[in-house]
């Protein structure tokens, strides 16, 4: 299988993030791409395909805020990395403020995902190296992976958090229907909710969204994600989520799992996209499932099995010394 990463997406390096109350060490760390580059045996770079496809997903003044968020933080004489403290809730007007504080707040949803000089060019790569995966497959191959990091599936067409930038599941699967296919899948199986990804499609008909996830009320993102979100307008029935408790093991995850790909099966697409988190495993720092690493490949066998041409997208997954193993697991099992 093709494997893709950009050096360049190791530059992103925060410092901190604020985690339950209090400053720790930002957990999604340039490491974690080395371990996996390391246990899968390297990656090829990307092609550079350009901000087009990235734009087809995001909006235009999201995407410039990104570029110029750090310069303007620095230039209101803020040392370090550059996090929203500031949020305009539900219901504010949409003022046209400036202020780089305002502009902050506007566009994040957390207060978890500190931007640095570097994010934008590492968040590039990571969307670059899963189009790079989408087009190796709609050239023809039945899967590849792409080594995405920052991760997506918590951005928004116009907002950023959960350490995510750029919804590369979404650029993938836009760029999939750019490309042809009428009616394309995401399967997200991180164990948090992919709100961004959820948000982005859900009033498409053509994209049908399912997700495994621990539940929204105890786990982030909190205010997506729950059973009864199915979508709208067009996008209504195209939305499934399927929450499942604190120390969910392998049976239960598969179910749920073989729930969202008989979904995806009987929608009719012809692509998928799966945004894979090893953020589900038994040892993972800031989540609570108990899946185990031989568990991957037996879930990939699962996706396999759909039979449909996969752009597989990496998302989250913490415990650094374990991460290799267990993605070199899942693409074991495709
Ligand atoms: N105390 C991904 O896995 N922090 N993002 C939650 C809980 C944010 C995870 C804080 C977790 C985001 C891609
Ligand atoms: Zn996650």
């Amino acid at each position: 299988m093709r494997r893709f990463f950009s050096p360049d997406q190791l530059r992103h390096a925060p410092a901190q993030e604020l985690h339950n109350g209090q400053f720790t060490d930002y957990a999604e760390k340039p490491s974690r791409a080395q371990m996996i580059l390391s246990a899968i045996g390297g990656a090829e770079q990307p092609e550079d395909r350009g901000e087009a496809p990235i734009r087809a997903v995001h909006d235009a003044g999201y995407l410039q805020f990104l570029k110029d968020a750090p310069a303007a933080w620095a230039a209101a004489g803020r040392p370090g990395d550059a996090i929203p403290y500031a949020f305009p809730i539900v219901g504010r007007r949409p003022l046209r403020l400036d202020r780089i504080d305002a502009l902050m707040g506007r566009y994040a949803f957390d207060a978890t995902t500190p931007i640095t000089p570097q994010t934008w060019t590492s968040a590039y790569g990571s969307a670059q190296s899963a189009l790079a995966a989408t087009h190796a497959v709609l050239a023809g191959d039945r899967t590849a992976f792409a080594l995405c990091r920052p991760p997506g599936h918590h951005a928004g067409a116009d907002y950023f958090g959960g350490y995510c930038h750029l919804n590369v599941a979404a650029i993938a699967a836009q760029a999939a229907c750019d490309a042809g296919h009428e009616r394309v899948a995401v399967l997200d199986i991180d164990y948090h909710h992919g709100n961004g990804t959820q948000d982005i499609f859900w009033q498409r008909g053509d994209v049908f969204y399912a997700s495994v996830h621990a539940d929204p009320a105890t786990d982030y993102p909190f205010y997506w994600g729950h059973a009864d979100e199915v979508g709208e307008g067009a996008g209504e029935g195209t939305t499934l989520n399927l929450p499942l408790p604190h120390g969910t093991t392998a049976d239960a995850f598969r179910a749920a799992q073989a729930t969202a790909l008989e979904a995806i099966a009987r929608f009719g697409a012809t692509f998928l996209v799966m945004s894979f988190g090893a953020d589900t495993w038994e040892g993972d720092p800031i989540s609570r499932f108990a899946l185990t690493t031989p568990d991957y490949a037996i879930l990939a066998k699962d996706i396999a099995a759909l039979g449909l041409p996969t752009a597989i997208v990496m998302e989250g997954g913490y415990a650094i010394h374990a991460l290799g193993a267990n993605v070199a697991s899942l693409l074991s099992g495709f």
